[in-house]
């Protein structure tokens, strides 16, 4: 049994879940994490963000070199719809597989239309396959993606390795 494991066999995992551009100009927030709450997760981090251009292209490594990768950190920044996204963290048993079974394929075209995805997604006449989340795809995407984009302090509950460093630096702070 590893650490994250239950006495059932089953992974307690958490997964990056990111409501893209395209999904809060359609005010799509509440359906969205309507339908994922049917996974029996719990959310233990949430924030939106302005994506950098460093954050989307760092979250996105793997697929450089794409034809459409361009046109993806564009439509992650939000050119095309708003600069904003939601990024959340679902934490629970098997949460990486439970999460992509309600986001759906890849192709909206092809996601299963009851998916998030096949309901709300569409492919651009430009070819920007315009998915509406974005959810971690394995294990170590997941870790990888969740400590891109939180910091510990950020999330209610972990489950990788945390340490204390001592921190100095300016912040913003209510006037
Ligand atoms: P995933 O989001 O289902 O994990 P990935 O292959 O990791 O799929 O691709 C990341 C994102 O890149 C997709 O969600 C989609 O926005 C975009 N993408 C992937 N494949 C294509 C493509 O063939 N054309 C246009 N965009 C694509
Ligand atoms: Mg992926």
């Amino acid at each position: 049994m590893t650490n994250t494991e239950n006495s059932e066999g089953s992974e307690v995992e958490q997964t990056l879940v990111l409501i893209k551009p395209d999904g809060l100009v359609k005010s799509l927030t509440g359906n969205i994490i309507d339908k994922l709450s049917e996974s029996e997760l719990i959310i233990v981090g949430a924030k939106v963000v302005e994506v950098s251009k460093d954050l989307a292209e760092t979250h996105y490594r793997d697929l450089k070199g794409q034809k459409f990768f361009d046109d993806l950190i564009k439509y992650i920044r939000g050119e095309y719809h708003t600069r904003r996204v939601l990024a959340m963290v679902y934490h629970g048993e098997n949460a990486i597989t439970r999460v992509r079974h309600i986001t759906g394929a890849t192709n909206p075209e092809e996601a299963n239309p009851i998916s998030l995805r096949g309901k709300y997604g569409r492919i651009t006449t430009s070819g920007v396959f315009e998915n509406v989340v974005h959810a971690s795809s394995c294990p170590e995407d997941a870790k990888r993606e969740i400590q891109l984009w939180f910091a510990p302090h950020e999330l209610s509950k972990t489950i990788h390795g945390t340490k204390k460093e001592t921190i100095t630096r300016e912040e913003v702070v209510w006037e």
